[in-house]
């Protein structure tokens, strides 16, 4: 059965298997699902929204922001102190990070750009790509289906 345009039943194969890195850095990314596997990667223990144990896997955003060039160590200093990260997904939801968050200079917490649950793969609902905050009590920034993190600043 021809069809001249995709339906909703069928949908072209969406691009959503890739995250941006965006915003006031000095390499702006497009990095796909395999490119994450040549990166240096974190497993994380935690806890879900349920309570249940979770091993998730995948590359600390802190790597991102560096190979993109966002001002970190050192130079997380000053003006720069007001930057901020955007994390949004498909659905159109949002979370902000400030960008000491991510550094090991301010913090032993590895926030995590997740692409692996208990050995899997993500599923369609959760991934490509999620947010993992480790110790965060609620889970309202472990956000799902994530396309872009873009870093700003602070008028
Ligand atoms: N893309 C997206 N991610 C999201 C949300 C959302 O609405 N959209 N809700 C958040 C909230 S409020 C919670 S509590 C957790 C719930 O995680 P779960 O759906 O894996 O249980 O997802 C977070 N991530
Ligand atoms: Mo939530």
């Amino acid at each position: 059965m021809a069809s001249p345009s995709w339906g909703q039943q069928n949908p072209p194969p969406a691009d959503g298997a890739t995250v941006r890195i965006a915003g006031q850095v000095t390499h702006p990314l497009l990095l796909h699902e395999t490119d994450l596997l040549t990166m240096k990667r974190t497993t994380v223990n935690t806890t879900d929204e349920r309570g249940e144990a979770a091993k998730y896997e995948g590359v600390p955003i802190v790597e991102l922001l560096q190979r993109a060039g966002a001002p970190l160590g050192k130079e997380l200093r000053g003006p720069n102190m007001k930057l901020y990260v955007v994390a949004k997904a498909a659905d159109g939801y949002q979370v902000v990070f400030a960008l000491p968050e991510f550094d090991p200079g301010f913090t032993d917490r590895v926030i995590l750009l997740a692409d692996r649950r208990d050995g899997h793969a993500l599923s369609p609902r959760e991934g490509p790509f999620r947010v993992v905050v480790p110790g965060e009590k609620r889970h309202a920034r472990w956000i799902r289906e994530v396309s872009t993190l873009e870093v700003l600043q602070a008028p």
